[in-house]
C-alpha cells in the first residue's frame, strides 16, 4: 500500500512551523532553546493531522525527553497508522552560531516500515542514483570502495568528491582518501544533508562516508529512497547502548543495513530550511509573516518538489 499523497503538503507544514520556531533562536548561542523552539510547534502541528502516528525516531527516550520521544503517539488518532522519524532541528549548533545548513526534518512510513535506530553513532556510506545495487560495502577498504565507485561512474578516483564529518575519529578514512587524491568536502555538522549531497545535481559530492548519528542515518535513508540513491549503515554501540538497541528490537548489533532494510515500502521525506544552506534557503521573517523553503519527497508517486510558502506568524 502507498501513503496518501495528500499528506505530503500537510507534513511540509509541520517542518515549516518547526523551522520558524527554531529560527527565532538564530545566533543566540543557545542550542537547547533552539531545539525546544522547533519541538513545540512540531508537536502542535503533528497533533492536528488526521493520522494515528507513532514516533519511532525522536528527541530521545521517554525518560530524558519531555516530548516527541520514541513511542509517543501523535495526530488526531483517526486515519492511517504511521511511523514517524523526526529531527525538529538538525544542526542545533548551526542555529546557535548562525551558521548555514540547519534544517527541520521528518520521514514518514506505514507502521513497522522504518528502522528504529537508537540515538547512537552509526557508520554510513551513501551514493547517488543510477549505480549498481549494493555497489559498496562498509567492510571493503576505502580504496576498494572508491575504485568501485570510480569505475561505475566511468571516471578515476581523483575526479571524485567525498563528504565527511570533520572529526578526529575519521583520521584513518581521511588519510586513505588523500592517498587516492579524492577531493574532500568536510562538514562540521548536519549529516542528514551530508548524506543527501550525493543526489543533488548541483553538488559535486559522489560519496558520503564516516560515522554520524543513527537517527540521522534513517532520515537520510528515507530521502535517498525517494531519489533512488543508496546507503549502507551499521550501528556503533557500546555495552550500555546495546541494551537500548535491544529495547528497540535490535538483536544483531553488527548487522549491515542496506537501504531496503532501513526503509520498507513507501516513504515520505520533508525538510524545511532554518538557516540558508546547500539544500534549502532558510526562514525569511517579515513583520506579520514568515517565508519558508522546503523539500517534499514521496517515493510511490515519485514526487520530488521544492516549495516556498508564506505563513502568518
Ligand atoms: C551527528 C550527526 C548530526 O551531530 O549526530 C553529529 O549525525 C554529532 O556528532 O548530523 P559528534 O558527536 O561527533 O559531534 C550532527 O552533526 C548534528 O546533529
Amino acid at each position: 500500500m502507498s501513503l496518501d499523497k495528500a499528506l505530503l503538503d500537510k507534513f511540509i507544514t509541520v517542518t515549516e512551523k518547526a523551522a520558524y520556531g527554531a529560527s527565532l533562536h538564530i545566533g543566540k548561542g543557545d542550542k537547547i532553546a533552539a531545539d525546544q523552539g522547533a519541538v513545540d510547534p512540531m508537536r502542535n502541528e503533528l497533533n492536528k493531522m488526521p493520522i494515528k502516528g507513532t514516533i519511532v525516531i525522536g528527541e530521545g527516550e521517554m525518560d530524558d525527553a519531555p516530548m516527541l520521544y520514541i513511542g509517543e503517539r501523535v495526530g488526531k488518532n483517526n486515519g492511517p497508522d504511521l511511523d514517524i522519524a523526526l529531527d525538529p532541528l538538525e544542526g542545533t549548533n548551526f542555529v546557535a552560531k548562525n551558521l548555514p545548513n540547519a534544517l527541520s526534518v521528518m520521514a514518514i512510513a506505514e507502521k513497522g516500515n522504518l528502522l528504529s535506530a537508537p540515538d547512537t553513532y552509526m557508520e554510513k556510506i551513501s551514493i547517488g542514483s543510477n549505480l549498481p545495487k549494493n555497489l559498496l560495502d562498509l567492510d571493503n577498504t576505502i580504496e576498494k570502495n572508491i575504485k568501485l565507485l570510480a569505475e561505475a561512474k566511468n571516471t578515476v578516483p581523483e575526479n571524485l568528491t567525498a563528504c565527511i564529518l570533520d572529526r578526529p575519529r575519521h583520521k584513518k578514512i581521511i588519510t586513505e582518501l588523500k592517498k587516492l587524491n579524492v577531493k574532500i568536502n568536510f562538514i562540521s555538522d548536519g549529516d542528514v544533508a551530508g548524506a543527501m549531497y550525493v543526489i543533488d545535481r548541483d553538488s559535486p559530492v559522489d560519496i558520503y562516508l564516516g560515522i554520524g548519528g543513527g537517527p540521522e542515518g534513517v532520515l537520510a535513508a528515507a530521502a535517498l529512497a525517494c531519489y533512488g540513491g543508496q546507503i549502507q549503515t551499521r550501528l556503533v554501540l557500546d555495552d550500555k547502548e546495546k541494551k537500548r538497541a535491544t529495547n528497540l528490537g535490535i538483536n544483531d548489533f553488527t548487522k549491515k543495513y542496506n537501504i531496503d532494510d532501513i526503509i520498507k515500502g513507501d516513504v515520505m521525506f520533508v525538510a524545511t530550511g532554518v538557516t540558508s544552506g546547500d539544500l534549502l534557503e532558510g526562514i525569511i521573517e517579515d513583520k506579520d509573516t514568515f517565508k519558508s523553503f522546503s523539500l517534499g519527497l514521496h517515493k510511490a508517486s515519485n514526487t520530488q518538489k521544492k516549495v516556498s510558502n508564506i505563513h502568518k506568524k
